[in-house]
Formats: C-alpha cells, sequence, structure tokens
C-alpha cells in the first residue's frame, strides 16, 4: 500500500486537525521593523515589517514556537510559513532572490515543530504551503485592457517549480495549494508540483484548497465550486476544498457542493467568522467549533483547521468537537466527461447530443478570419457569443491560418474571452493541428478544456507524448482516426486506429475512457468521385464498432465537413448535416461540431429532399 492510501485510510477513520493562522499569532508578538529585519536584512532600503515569511530566516524560533503552540492544541497538521515565498509574491519586497530560501527553512522549522510532538500513536505532518502569489493569469489587473496579464503559466511554473523543490529538500510531508483565487494559477502550481516530482523520481500527497470570495459563492476568477474541482482533478490531490475568505457557516453550500463530486477527501479551514467593523476576524474558539462541529456531523470533512483569525485555542476547541464525529467517508462518482468553464459541463447519458460551436475558426468562417485579421477582436467575441447563444455547449476555437502567428493569436484571443462571463461559462475546444498552439491555449484557461486534437499521425512514440502532455494539463483529449499511413477512409482502418489509439491512451498513458473522444473523420460526400460514395455511410457504421471496441469513450465529428461539395446552397448543406446527424447519433455519435443554431429538425426536411439525401 502506497503512503498516500494509508494515509487516505486513516482520514477515513476520524477527522484530521490542521493548524490555525499565522498572521494572528504573528501579529501578537508586536516585532517591530528591526526584528523583522534581523541583522541580517538591517540595511535594506525598502520596509520588510508584514513580509511575514521573512521571519523563517530572521525570527525562525517565533516561527517554531507558533507551530508548537497548533500542535499542542491538538493539530496533525501544520502549514509552513511560505505563503508568500514564491519568486512572484517576494517581488514585491524585492526580495524574490530569497524563495528558495524561505521556502526551505520554512519546511525546515515546521519539520523540527512536528518531529518534537510526533509521537508514534499520533504522527505529526507539515504541509509545505505553495500561495496564490500576488499576481493572477487569468484576470486582468487593468480594466480598460482585459486580455492583459502582468503574469503568465510559465512564469508560475517557474516559481512554483522553486518553491516546491525547496519544500521538498526541507522535509515536508504534503504539498498544499492553497488560497486558490484564480484556478490557473492553481493549474501552474499542479504542474510545476508534477514536473517536480517526475524530475525527481518522488511524489507527496497534493492538497488543494481555493477560496470563495463573496456572496456570489464564486472563485475570484468566476468559477463555481464544481467547475474548479473539473479543472484541477486530474492532480489526484489527497485532498481538495476551502479556506480563508467566509467563516465557516458561510461556506458550507460550497463544501457540500465540492463535496458531492469529488471523489477524494474534503479538507476546509474558514476564518474566525466575518471581519469586524476593525477588519478583524472575532469569532469565538467556541462559535467556530460549533459550526465546524456541525458541518463534520453532517459526514463533510476529513481535514479541518482555521484560516484568519484562528488562534490555538480555536484549534483546541475544533479538535474536541471533530473527535466527536466519522469522518467523510469517499463517494463513488459515476465516470462521466466532466469539463468546465466557468459553470461545470458533465456528459450525462441523458444528453443526447452535444453542440460545439464551429464558427470560431479561422479556417471554417471567412469573416472570423477576417475579424482576426484585422484584429477585429471586439466582433470576433460577438461571433463566439452567438454560438453561445445559438445552443453551443462547448466552443471550438481554431487559429490555424499561415499568415497568422497561432500562438499569438490562440492566446490574445483566449485571454479577451476569459473576460467574457457569458461566453466563458462553457469549456473550450482547443483546435490546432499544432502542438504549440494548442499548448498556448491550454496555459490560458483556467477551465478544463478539450484538445483537438492528437492521433498516431506521427507514429504511436508521438502519439504517447502528446497524450501525457495533455494529461499534464488536465484536458481531454479529441484523437482523430489517423496513423502513419494518412487518414482513416475506410469502415476498417477507422476501427483498427481508434481501437490502437484506445489501447496506448487507456493502458499506457493512464486516460480514464470518457476523456477520449473518438473522430473517425467526417468527408464530403457527392464530389463526384466514386470512392467518396460511402463517406458518410462508413462514418455512421464506424460510431456503432467504435463504441463496441472502446467502451466508455464518445464519438465526434466535423458535422459540416460532410458537405463541403454543396457549399453556396445551403438550405441543401443543412438538410444533409440533419439527415447525417440523425443516422449517425442514433448510430452512437454523442458530439458534433456544428453552427450551432442552423441545424435543421430532421422532421421538417421537405420529403423528397430527405429522401435524395437519405440515399
Ligand atoms: N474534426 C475535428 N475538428 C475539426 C473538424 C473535424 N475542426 C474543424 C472542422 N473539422 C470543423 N469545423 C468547421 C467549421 C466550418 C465549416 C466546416 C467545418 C464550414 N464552413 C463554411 C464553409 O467553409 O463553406 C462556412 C464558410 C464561411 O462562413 O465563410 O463548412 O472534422 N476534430
Amino acid at each position: 500500500m502506497s503512503d498516500t492510501q494509508k494515509l487516505i485510510e486513516r482520514m477515513q477513520e476520524r477527522i484530521f486537525v490542521l493548524d490555525g493562522a499565522m498572521g494572528t499569532m504573528i501579529q501578537r508578538e508586536k516585532l517591530s521593523e528591526a526584528q523583522f529585519r534581523g541583522e541580517r536584512f538591517a540595511d535594506l532600503p525598502q520596509d520588510l515589517k508584514g513580509n511575514n515569511d521573512l521571519l523563517s530566516l530572521t525570527q525562525p524560533s517565533v516561527i517554531q514556537k507558533i507551530h508548537e503552540a497548533y500542535l499542542r492544541a491538538g493539530a496533525d497538521i501544520v502549514e509552513t510559513n511560505t505563503f508568500n515565498s514564491t519568486g512572484v509574491s517576494q517581488a514585491d519586497y524585492g526580495l524574490e532572490a530569497l524563495a528558495y530560501e524561505l521556502n526551505f527553512e520554512g519546511a525546515k522549522i515546521a519539520r523540527a515543530a512536528a518531529d518534537v510532538w510526533s509521537t508514534p500513536e499520533k504522527p505529526r505532518y507539515v504541509a509545505g504551503v505553495l500561495g496564490p502569489t500576488s499576481r493572477t493569469a487569468s484576470l486582468s489587473p487593468k480594466v480598460e485592457d482585459p486580455g492583459f496579464r502582468n503574469v503568465n503559466f510559465d512564469q508560475l511554473v517557474t516559481d512554483y517549480k522553486e518553491a516546491v523543490g525547496a519544500l521538498l529538500d526541507g522535509g515536508v510531508d504534503f504539498v498544499m495549494i492553497e488560497t486558490v483565487f484564480d484556478t490557473l494559477n492553481a493549474k501552474a502550481a499542479g504542474a510545476a508540483v508534477q514536473d517536480v516530482f517526475e524530475e525527481r523520481g518522488e511524489t507527496r500527497p497534493i492538497i488543494i484548497s481555493g477560496t470563495i470570495t463573496d456572496a456570489s459563492g464564486r472563485t475570484l476568477s468566476g468559477q463555481t465550486p464544481e467547475a474548479f474541482w473539473y479543472s484541477l482533478k486530474h492532480l489526484k490531490p489527497l485532498a481538495v476544498g476551502f479556506n480563508c475568505a467566509l467563516g465557516a457557516d458561510k461556506l458550507r453550500p460550497h463544501l457540500e457542493e465540492i463535496a458531492s463530486v469529488a471523489d477524494t477527501l474534503i479538507t476546509c479551514h474558514p476564518n474566525a467568522g466575518l471581519p469586524n467593523e476593525f477588519g478583524e476576524y472575532d469569532e469565538s474558539p467556541e462559535a467556530m467549533a460549533a459550526v465546524i462541529g456541525d458541518f463534520a456531523k453532517s459526514g463533510l470533512l476529513n481535514i479541518v483547521g482555521g484560516c484568519c483569525g484562528s488562534s490555538p485555542d480555536h484549534i483546541a476547541a475544533i479538535a474536541e468537537e471533530v473527535a466527536k464525529y466519522a469522518p467523510r467517508q469517499l463517494p463513488e462518482i459515476e465516470p462521466l466527461t466532466r469539463l468546465s468553464g466557468l459553470l461545470p459541463f458533465v456528459f450525462r447519458p441523458d444528453l443526447n447530443f452535444v453542440n460545439i460551436g464551429e464558427r470560431t475558426n479561422v479556417t471554417g468562417s471567412l469573416r472570423f478570419a477576417r475579424l482576426i485579421r484585422e484584429e477585429r477582436y471586439e466582433e470576433a467575441l460577438a461571433v463566439a457569443l452567438d454560438q453561445v447563444e445559438s445552443g453551443a455547449q462547448i466552443l471550438d476555437v481554431n487559429m490555424d491560418e499561415g499568415l497568422l502567428d497561432g500562438v499569438e493569436v490562440m492566446q490574445r484571443f483566449l485571454n479577451l474571452l476569459m473576460a467574457e462571463p457569458e461566453i466563458c461559462k462553457i469549456p473550450i475546444m482547443i483546435d490546432s493541428s499544432k502542438w504549440d498552439v494548442i499548448e498556448a491555449g491550454l496555459k490560458v484557461v483556467q477551465g478544463r478544456c478539450i484538445v483537438n486534437s492528437i492521433s498516431m499521425k506521427e507514429g504511436e512514440e508521438a502519439f504517447r507524448q502528446a497524450g501525457r502532455q495533455a494529461l499534464r494539463y488536465g484536458a481531454a483529449v479529441v484523437v482523430m482516426a489517423f496513423d502513419t499511413d494518412g487518414q482513416a477512409d475506410t469502415l476498417e482502418r477507422r476501427v483498427t486506429i481508434c481501437g490502437r489509439s484506445y489501447e496506448i491512451l487507456v493502458d499506457e498513458v493512464g486516460f480514464a475512457p470518457e476523456d477520449i473522444i473518438f473522430d473517425p473523420n467526417v468527408f464530403a460526400i457527392g464530389t463526384g468521385i466514386e470512392e467518396h460514395a460511402n463517406y458518410a455511410v462508413d462514418f455512421i457504421e464506424s460510431c456503432k464498432q467504435i463504441k463496441a471496441r472502446c467502451p466508455g469513450v464518445h464519438i465526434s465529428g466535423g458535422i459540416s465537413n460532410v458537405s463541403f461539395s454543396f457549399r453556396g446552397n445551403n438550405p441543401i448543406r443543412e438538410a444533409i448535416h440533419s439527415v447525417f446527424l440523425f443516422h449517425a447519433v442514433r448510430a452512437g455519435l454523442d458530439m458534433g461540431i456544428v453552427n450551432a443554431g442552423q441545424l435543421e429538425i430532421y422532421e421538417n426536411i421537405e420529403a423528397d429532399l430527405r429522401e435524395r439525401v437519405e440515399d
């Protein structure tokens, strides 16, 4: 049994207690500017008072004393004093060069405290904290420029990698990505953690804790709790939950929401109530413990502690209260495709057919291509909004045009789109034949995306590699029926290639079947070439056979391709799409890239036309 597995078992036997606020306790020490600086930083020109993480270097005994106060109060887990120890955050004090050291020393102090209090019956743990940083990767700090960002995914990954490496060197037991305001920052933290684990050949359990900033029940970057979970579940955390922001009672519905969909442990460390008129948190230990006791009684909790305003007295009261109740047991969650924009998208069996909007595609729309080329982004966003309003449940975005810088334009358009809640509420399908363009898109979207597409076009090894990359970003994938001999255009090749792709992704790369979407190639019929005559029928038949051979997958296609020979004659094209969909959906097609809003209803097609199309 792995260490994580053992921990999961222990955390289902009793509720584990996390520590409380570091800030509250540091304030009680009333440290002066000189004490924050210590001898080492005495001569620095900038103010350092308030840079709490620096105390790990200048007043380590104060920090260890605080950890020990929480351990004495009954905490099983202490959090390192490293909330602001990333390079980006320390840059606010001009101290980015200290990032490694702050994390390393912060971990060592917490480790030393935990070791003092550990007994064989009650081992104490150290959670290495990765804070949210002072910047957000999916929000613009400039109101007048919604596409602007003051930090990007790669910068965050670099800084978080440095921090994680140092936390591991300092001896932490867990990595805790906490107070997540912006899910894209957390995704970058997760990618960094996984990269470090992979480079070192060692792992630690991950704990993820988001924060709900106000009564809207959303994260600062606008996601609901369920959407937040779908964006991060690929990290397979030991526990997920919320901290900070609202007091415990206001947090309850959000905790319930995430607990209803997360097949992992639940963690929570709320503030000691809401801030009073002086901005202080003053809920009493008893009051806070009573609310948290109710959570525990309802079977909601596995790990619990306190955030702003909480003290060792709060933790002692909470520990005593939750000891009376059994922890939450891991639920069975149905294996369904779960994606997100600001809102969750779950592909439930009763969703007959999922519409993916096709118009935000520079190769599929002359108008959209012109808007992008001429940098008329407002109008380009209106195209996206129109797709959503016409019923698109997912939005396909494609910037593959020779004259465009695909990476640049993909990021620019998606950054702008992330500022449009009516559009970015739905998941994004990032469509490109170039991996660097797809990856550029994945780096700017906080939601759980679909990669469109990967295939065995360049052989099995390149395919494995692309699959692993998609997993790193937590994306689902469209897999084209394509191999080194070209696109599959017969029934047999469609089925064989999808079958082989399935084996590789599921057995070797570790994909869940429900996160694989096969595209068996929709080609144009009616071209006048005899070999093309059976394309549509073969596609339809392949849906049945692929579903039988590859249990759990979905099937999609670019529906408008089928009628390319009839360009310019939209009534005919729409009738063809409708008839094609009617039969393909019955054969197992369950999603399609379509001109949302322009789908003719099968029964409404004029009988004579329908008969000809069916022939
Ligand atoms: N499979 C996957 N992805 C895909 C496709 C696929 N992405 C692109 C494409 N095929 C699906 N998208 C479109 C978008 C538009 C059209 C066809 C497919 C289309 N456009 C009209 C035309 O070209 O005549 C509109 C022209 C215009 O308005 O300017 O038909 O198969 N995985």
